[in-house]
This record gives structure tokens, sequence and C-alpha cells, in this order.
């Protein structure tokens, strides 16, 4: 009521000035007046990064007054996810959608059909096409809310270069290839190390297809295969744990150097053991929180949304863990 009375207000004085204010008098509710917007929540996979992003949702949800609807993929792929996104078309009650594209191009498809049955897309953690929603081949979402992952890459590339003493070979497990996140990262551990480290050599990357089990078995391999194995990166939760895994069953821990991506306990425990050299945090939870709070901002008629946010990392080593500032940002999954 009072927001009504506050337009009547605008458009007499636009009257008075004439103008028109027409483009300031957008609908604060997409679903119509009087009736709250409704989010679909579907992220890649279960694991303790989404589940931390879930958290971030809810709790933006909670605060703006919000309903959601979460669906979370038990295992990682275009196939699992689709069925999971077709439903939640299906059911007709969701006006936003916060996601996070298992494939950057496969998923294009299926996220466009969603746009054309009246839901608005804002991607998290991963992007569509190459990210780039105003001059990419894909601009239909919203924004992509997620990590710098080439920049992420470089960083881990120069943690892993520094522990090895700038020579040897190093190897790489990651998950999937087409995954913007993983892929990111590979890019910018591959470039950092041919730029600044040409003694070091890069093996892989093996996709473990977001198993663990499958990330320690391939590294346990290469283990075998390469005696002089310096140092490994794991591009995600399930990459780096399987890798560390690997290493402590090897009986390689301190001489391997492992750098994980994603600040799990149980990365966080091989870094205290010693087998992990760093840690990379992603901000899972603000992705979720900020997806919310843009899809309100949206409903509500804001036009200058950032199409692209950075929510940074905290790198995490043995020397600053305890620090509260950065210990905040190791993963907290409830229950
Ligand atoms: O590393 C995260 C996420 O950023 C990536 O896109 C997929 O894997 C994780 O969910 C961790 O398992």
């Amino acid at each position: 009521m009072e927001r009504r009375i506050f337009l009547s207000l605008l458009g007499a004085s636009a009257a008075v000035a004439g103008t028109s204010l027409r483009p300031f008098i957008a609908p604060a509710h997409a679903a119509g007046e009087g009736k709250k917007i409704k989010i679909g929540f579907l992220p890649g996979v279960v694991d303790p990064f989404y589940q931390v992003m879930q958290v971030g949702v809810e709790a933006a949800a909670k605060d703006l007054g919000l309903e959601v609807v979460t669906q979370i993929p038990q295992t990682w792929g275009v196939d699992v996810q689709t069925p999971i996104l077709d439903a939640m078309v299906a059911r007709g009650d969701l006006n936003y959608l916060i996601t996070a594209p298992t494939d950057k191009d496969q998923m294009v498809g299926p996220l466009k059909a969603a746009v054309d049955a009246g839901i608005k897309v804002i991607t998290v953690d991963t992007f569509l096409g190459d990210g780039d929603y105003v001059k990419g081949p894909v601009t239909f979402p919203i924004s992509y809310i997620g990590s710098d992952n080439v920049e992420g890459g470089r960083i881990s590339a120069r943690g892993l270069a520094k522990a090895i003493g700038g020579k040897g070979s190093v190897y790489i497990n990651s998950t999937n290839p087409n995954v913007s996140s993983v892929e990111g990262r590979e890019q910018g551990f591959k470039e950092v190390m041919a730029k600044e480290f040409p003694d070091i050599k890069v093996l892989g990357p093996d996709y473990n297809l977001d198993d663990m089990n499958k990330a320690q078995q391939q590294t346990a391999a290469v283990l075998e295969r390469e005696q002089n194995l310096g140092g490994v990166f794991g591009t995600n939760v399930f990459s780096a744990q399987g890798a560390g895994t690997a290493v402590v069953n090897a009986g390689l821990g301190g001489h391997v150097q492992v750098v994980a991506y994603d600040a799990t306990k149980a990365a966080i425990e091989l870094m205290n053991n010693g087998v992990v050299t760093l840690v990379l945090a992603q901000k899972p939870f603000d992705m979720g929180y900020m997806g919310v709070e843009f899809a309100q901002a949206d409903a509500a008629g804001v036009t200058s949304l950032p199409r692209r946010v950075q929510t940074g990392f905290a790198i995490i080593d043995k020397d600053n863990v305890k620090d509260p500032a950065i210990a905040r940002f190791i993963y907290q999954v409830p229950g």
C-alpha cells in the first residue's frame, strides 16, 4: 500500500515536470501483486561446497521472507540435472532458478527452456557459454556469481611450485571436461606452470567424474608410474580428497605435496597432517545468499545488477589456519 502511494506521488510529480517515470514503476513481485516470488535452487551435486551454498540460499530466503524449493542431484552430470530441472519447470510455480550448470554447453538448451517457461535464471559457481552474459554466446541468465576459477588455478600452481622447489613433475586430478569451474582451474594452473615454472612438467588431467574413489585410484596409479612425482593439484572436493588419500596410502605424505581446491574439514585435516600444503576456500555461502538477493532485486525492478560477481577466496595454509578471520571460510556443513 505504502509503495502504491509512493508510486502515485512519483507519477504526479512526473506529470508536473512533464516527464515519464514509467521505467521506475517496476513490479515488486514477479508473480503479481501481493504474491511472493518463489525460487528454485538446483546445484551440481551433493557435496560440502553446495551444502554450504544451500545454507546461504536458505539464510537469504529467511531474511527476505521468500520461499525456496531445493533439489540437489545425487551425482554430477547433465543426464541427472536435466530431468530434475524439467520437473522444477513443470511445477509451474517457480519465478527464479539459482543453479550451477553441470556442463557449460549442454545445459544451455534445458535452461533456455526454463526461461521460455517464464523462469529467470541466475547461475552460481559454474557458468554457461563463456560466462560473459553481456557479449558472450549465452546472455539469458541474469548473472553469474562465483569464484574466478582461472585465478584460483594460478594461485594453486604458484603454491604447488613453491612447495616442490620450482622443478619436477606435478599431476592434475579433476572431475569432468566442459565444466566451467574446474576447466578454469586447470587452465590457470597450466598457464602459470608454462609461463613461470618451465622446469615443472604437468601431467594429466585425469577425470574422476566426481567420484572420490576413482580420484584415489587414478592418483595411486600415477604415483606408482611416476616415481619422481613432486605434487598433485586436486581441482575440487572429490579430486583433492581422493588424491590426498592416495598419497597417504602410498606412505608419501610430506614427500608428494597436494594442493586442494575447496576447504572441507577433510582437506584441512590432511593439511594438519602435512599432506596438503595449500587449501583454496571458495565462498559458497556468499554465492547462495547473493543469488537470492539478486532474484529479489530483479523482481523488485532493479535493472543494473552486475552480470558477473566474483566472490573471492581465502587461501589457507598451516600458518594462518588458526586465524578466525581465515578459519571461518572452512566449509561448515550443518548436521
Ligand atoms: O569445487 C566445487 C565447485 O566449485 C565445482 O564446480 C564442482 O565441485 C565442487 O562442488 C566441489 O565438489
